[in-house]
């Protein structure tokens, strides 16, 4: 909830035009278009720099969420580091089918491991951009959010003094288990839930990828997934109950279970090699409607959040910062607030546009092994249709590239 204000006009008290609560892709990309705006901000981390520009996430990035990052010089670094992927394999019934979405499409996908693109942005922002931003910050707070001086207060970690910062918007970029969404009265904003019931085993393997594209084991034994990162690191996936505990996964019984969901006919064998995270992840969904709260605006996983399942998260919390950061600009140089007034519906077009992908793939990558047969005989037929139906295969490539949902 929402606090009554400390401190009023306290010495402690700064005042900024914008305060951005997280230092994750949003908030980020949101302080550096503010920025280049000459908009006065600042950024609040709980994390250190270190830690943020080394947590693993992410790693696939849209062909137009890269343009648009492009049109605000902030991409340079990725352009010249990214892979650029242009199509997929999907295995199942111990084979193997190639899909070429770029062909269909003329559009590809970017991949560029988040802790990459954070360090990016961190720099261009404070390095750069001489943005303001504080890491380490404790006990952020929200006051105020339905008058027009919001405020945010945290302590410093170092004084342990609390600091209020009096501002005029609040952008709340903070995550999934962040504070900005639980200020929000009850009532005052629809959450809408979904649950899989489906766990995945994230992994990331100190091994080159064993494929130049991304695959996709389709098997009944459950899902598998391999995602290069970088020549050095590979991402996996396995599909296993919800909740499961991760030390449950031994390297053998890992390896074992990739090479048997992943194998087929022609296939070259995995390269191997130690796992240095191993997480379970429970795939649920949820969707913050409006993404407005009086001066408090949600972006990214604040806001939304979407199962890795279609690897959608960072591209819609990069989506909601171009909306959200040109329409802070717009406001404050420009006195035009159609951006800000437009914001939470045409972030959240997209958010359910993706969600519906997601909920589309989780079908086809968890029927065979629901233990359903019929469940299992229509996934599979959805499956096999992208390879025999070229509409049907353009359609999904649209989504599966995000060229499908307005921008
Ligand atoms: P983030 O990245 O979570 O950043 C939020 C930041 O806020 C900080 N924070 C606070 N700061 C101040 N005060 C507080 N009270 C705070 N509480 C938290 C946090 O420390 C953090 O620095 O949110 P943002 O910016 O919305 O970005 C969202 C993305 O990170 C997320 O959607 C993606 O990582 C999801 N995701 C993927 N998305 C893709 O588009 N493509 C992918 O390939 C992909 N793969 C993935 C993923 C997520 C994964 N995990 C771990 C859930 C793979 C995995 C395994």
């Amino acid at each position: 909830m929402t606090h009554p204000s400390p401190h009023l006009n306290s010495p402690a008290e700064e005042r900024r035009t914008v305060v951005v609560v997280g230092a994750g892709p949003a908030g980020l990309t949101v302080g550096n278009i503010l920025r280049a705006a000459a908009v006065d901000c600042v950024v609040l981390e709980t994390e250190s720099r270190p830690f943020i520009e080394t947590r693993p996430r992410a790693g696939v990035i849209e062909e137009w969420a890269v343009r648009a990052l492009q049109q605000r010089g902030l991409a340079d670094t990725l352009l010249a580091r990214a892979q650029v992927h242009s199509e997929c394999e999907f295995r199942f019934g111990g084979e193997r089918f190639r899909f070429d979405y770029a062909q269909l499409t003329n559009r590809h996908h970017y991949v560029y491991p988040q802790p990459l693109l954070v360090t990016d942005l961190v720099r261009e922002y404070a390095d750069v951009r001489g943005g303001d931003i504080r890491f380490g910050v404790r006990d952020v707070t929200l006051h105020d959010l339905e008058t027009d001086r919001p405020a945010v207060s945290y302590v410093d970690p170092e004084s342990g003094q609390r600091h209020v910062l009096r501002c005029e918007f609040v952008a709340g970029c903070d995550g999934a288990r962040g504070v900005t969404r639980a200020a929000v009265p009850d009532g005052r904003m629809r959450i809408s839930r979904q649950d899989y019931g489906i766990g995945w085993l994230a992994l990331l393997a100190e091994a080159p990828p064993s494929s130049e594209c991304v695959l996709f084991g389709v098997h009944p034994n459950g899902f598998a997934g391999h995602m290069a990162r970088s020549a050095e690191l590979t991402r996996y996936y396995l599909q296993c109950p919800p909740g499961d505990d991760p030390e449950n996964w031994s390297h053998d019984r890992v390896w074992a279970e990739l090479r048997e969901r992943l194998g087929a006919e022609g296939a070259p064998p995995l390269t191997e090699g130690r796992l240095v995270e191993k997480r379970v992840l429970d795939m649920h969904n949820y969707v913050v409607e409006p993404m407005v709260f009086g001066r408090l605006f949600l972006a990214g996983d604040a806001g939304h959040l979407t199962a890795p399942i279609a690897a959608k998260g960072m591209n819609l919390a990069l989506h909601d910062a171009f909306l959200l950061g040109d329409a802070l600009a717009a406001h404050v140089t420009k006195d035009d607030d159609a951006g800000l007034d437009g914001y939470s519906h045409a972030s959240l077009r997209r958010v359910w546009d993706y969600q519906e992908f997601s909920g589309f793939l989780s079908g086809i990558y968890h029927g065979t092994a629901s233990g359903d047969p019929f469940l299992a005989g229509t996934s599979l037929a959805r499956l096999r249709r992208l390879f025999t139906s070229p509409p049907a295969a353009t359609a999904f490539a649209e989504q599966y590239l995000g060229s499908a949902a307005a921008f």
